[in-house]
Parts: structure tokens; sequence; C-alpha cells
């Protein structure tokens, strides 16, 4: 039955159409992983330490959401296979090697991923990720993660040359990974010194402070980068391009990180794979930034005596702030997602699909993550 007499069986449909996507795409990391370990074994490396990378490599690079790899796919795929201005009408399929090529750059920023996210934890003092303990509360770990976090990093270099050297745009590859790692360098740097465990002092935290913070941290990296990636791959060379995605992407990244510190309050444990810290942590993050612009004397009185304080009774003393009816941070919150969903079509309507740019790029993006709970 044609989806569009039955919406039910079109959902069903697209559900199926996106889990054999995530599947083949999965299928690809054995793959790498193999090459990888293999160049340990070229280098007469002990089987120990081949099985220990190995073992680095599956605990922390799939088992996400796998966004931002799976972003790079499907920009490849919108480029390359859809006609301009048709509102997403199929001319063809990628080839196998088109699809490896862009799986692999897909698997690429999930190993920068991994990389951050290795030492993001530790940095943290988190406790879980993804629904296990993070990688340096596994046993026998513990400090040997800030190498093992290196050496996911390696990975990406590795695959890179091996894949993609003889490549005319194999530099810009290289140029935009080494960017937006800087980039996200300094966004975990100011995101840490705003957050001084040692002197609490809520009145050094901003909505302008929160908006570079996650601009650096999460946007440049889980946002542009997907899509520059997989624009180079296709051989645009229009740098005006990269600006005009740049303009929606950061945003759209923005509005990802707010989700995600609102999450750390608000989400379920069980359903975001992770126990929020941010509160205990004394993070810079959305919702402290916005109950402070609500909070009443005796309530800011409360913040500023505990928040960023290590124990779960202050950390519930400031949950139930942001729940108090003046503060509201989830009715906040919620009008937040709404606007910033208008506000995001807004500027992908404005998108000019003559200049070789196309609007479902983005909305493809967007749609992985707007309303999302994990
Ligand atoms: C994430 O910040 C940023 C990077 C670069 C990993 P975060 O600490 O809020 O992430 P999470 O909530 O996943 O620990
Ligand atoms: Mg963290
Ligand atoms: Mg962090
Ligand atoms: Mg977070």
């Amino acid at each position: 039955m044609a989806s569009s007499q039955n919406p039910t069986a079109g959902l069903a449909e697209k559900a199926a159409t996106k889990l054999a996507a995530r599947k083949r795409f999965e299928a690809v990391f054995p793959l790498l992983v193999e090459e990888l370990i293999e160049y340990l074994a070229s280098e007469g490396m002990p089987r120990e330490a081949q099985e220990w990378y190995r073992r680095n490599l599956d605990y922390n690079t799939p088992g996400g959401k796998l966004n931002r790899g799976l972003s790079v796919v499907d920009t490849v795929d919108i480029l390359l296979c859809t006609e301009p201005g048709s509102g997403g009408k199929r001319t063809r399929e990628l080839t196998e090697p088109e699809y490896l090529k862009a799986a692999i750059l897909g698997w690429c920023i999930e190993l920068l991923q991994a990389y951050f996210l290795v030492a993001d934890d530790m940095m943290d003092r988190s406790i879980t990720r993804r629904g296990q303990p993070c990688w340096y509360k596994v046993e026998g770990v513990a400090e040997i993660a800030i190498n093992d976090a290196f050496m996911l990093e390696a990975a990406i270099y590795y695959l890179l040359k091996k894949h993609f050297r003889s490549e005319p745009y194999y530099g810009l590859l290289l140029e935009l990974f080494h960017d937006v790692t800087f980039q996200t360098e300094l966004g975990q740097l100011i995101d840490l010194i705003t957050a001084d465990e040692n002197h609490v002092d809520l009145s050094k935290f901003s909505l302008e402070k929160h908006h570079l913070i996650v601009l650096y941290k999460t946007a440049f990296y889980s946002f542009y980068l997907p899509v520059a990636l997989a624009m180079r791959m296709v051989g645009i060379t229009d740098e005006s391009l990269y600006k005009q995605a740049s303009a929606i992407l950061l945003p759209l990244g923005e509005y990802f990180q707010v989700q995600d510190d609102y999450l750390d309050a608000f989400g379920k444990p069980e359903v975001i794979g992770k126990i929020g810290t941010d509160i205990q942590d004394n993070k810079c993050s959305w919702p402290v930034n916005v109950v402070l612009l609500h909070a009443n004397a005796e309530q800011r009185k409360a913040l500023d005596q505990h928040y960023g304080r290590k124990n779960a009774e202050s950390e519930q003393i400031v949950k139930d702030i942001y729940v108090a009816p003046n503060v509201n941070i989830p009715g906040k919150f919620e009008a937040y997602e709404k606007e910033s969903y208008q506000m995001l079509t807004g500027l992908i309507d404005q998108v000019d699909e003559s200049k070789g740019l196309k609007k479902e790029v983005f909305t493809s993006f967007l749609n992985k993550v707007y309303k999302r709970t994990v």
C-alpha cells in the first residue's frame, strides 16, 4: 500500500529504513577495527596491546545515537542522490565506494566523539555513559584511559591517511578535523574553568557565557563537522556555502547542547544512559542560567548555598527550585524548544538551492534532534 494513503504504514516504513541505514553504517565499524589492529600487529605490538586497543575501540566508539556519523552519510546521500529544488526526489543511489567513504568519515567523527567523551567523563567525574560504566571506571583501566583517549584520536588520522590520502581534498579533511578539535578543546577549557569546584560564584554565570561554551564545546564538532566533511567529499569548493551551512548548523548545535543540559537535570538515567553531574560539578549549564533570571531572593540564597556542592541533598534542593512555579524550567525549556525549531526552520527556508546546498541536509539533521529524549 502506498504510504501516503496510510500514515501509520508510512511511519513503520520510515522506521525500518532508518534502522536499516543504522545497521549498514554499524557494519562498517568492525572493518575499521580490523585495520587498526592489523597496524598494531604489523608494528610488532604484543597481543595484549592489540586486545586492549580493540576493547577500547569497541567499548567507547559504537553504542551511542550515532547522529554525527550517520549525518555524514545522509548529507553525502542528499547532495549526490537527490534533485535540487525537488524536496528530496531521488535520482540514484550511492555507489558502494561512495557509501564506504562517507561511512568512514562518519566513523572518524564517532572516534573523535569517543576521544572527547572518555576525557570528558574523567574531567566531569561522571559515573555512567551509554548505560555502562564510564571507561575510566572500568576495572583495571583508571588513568590508562588518558592514553586510550589519545589512541581513539590517533585512529582518525590513521584511517584518513589509509582511505583518503590520494584524494584532492585530503588536506582539507585534515584541516577540518584539526580545526574543530582545537575549537572543542577551547570549549572544554572554558566549560571547566567556569565550573570552579572550590569557589562557587553564580554571579560568574550568564547566558552569554553559556552560549560561548556550547558553541565551542559542542556545535562545531557535532553539527558543522559532519556536514562540512560531506561537502568536502562531494567536491563543494565554494567557501560561501560552508559559511552558509555554519550559519544554520551552529545554532542547531547550541540548541542540541541546551537539550543536553536540560536532560542532565531532568532526563531519566535509564533513558539517557548517563547520570547527570552538572549541578554537583558547578557547571554553567542552561537550567542554572535561566533559574538565575527568575529566582526570588530566598531561592537565590539557597542556590548560592547548594549549587556546585558534592552531595545529593544539595542537588535535590537545586532541582526543587528548578521546578518551583515562579521558575518552571520545564515550561521554559518547552518554549525554548518551540522557538528554536521555528528559528531554525526559518533559517533553512532561506537556503538557495541553486547554489549547490540543499535544505534537506539541514531538515534531516534538525529532525534527528528535535524533541529528543535521549
Ligand atoms: C560535552 O559536554 C562536550 C564534549 C566535548 C564531550 P558535557 O560534559 O555536557 O557532555 P555529557 O553530558 O555527555 O557528559
Ligand atoms: Mg560530561
Ligand atoms: Mg563536560
Ligand atoms: Mg552534559
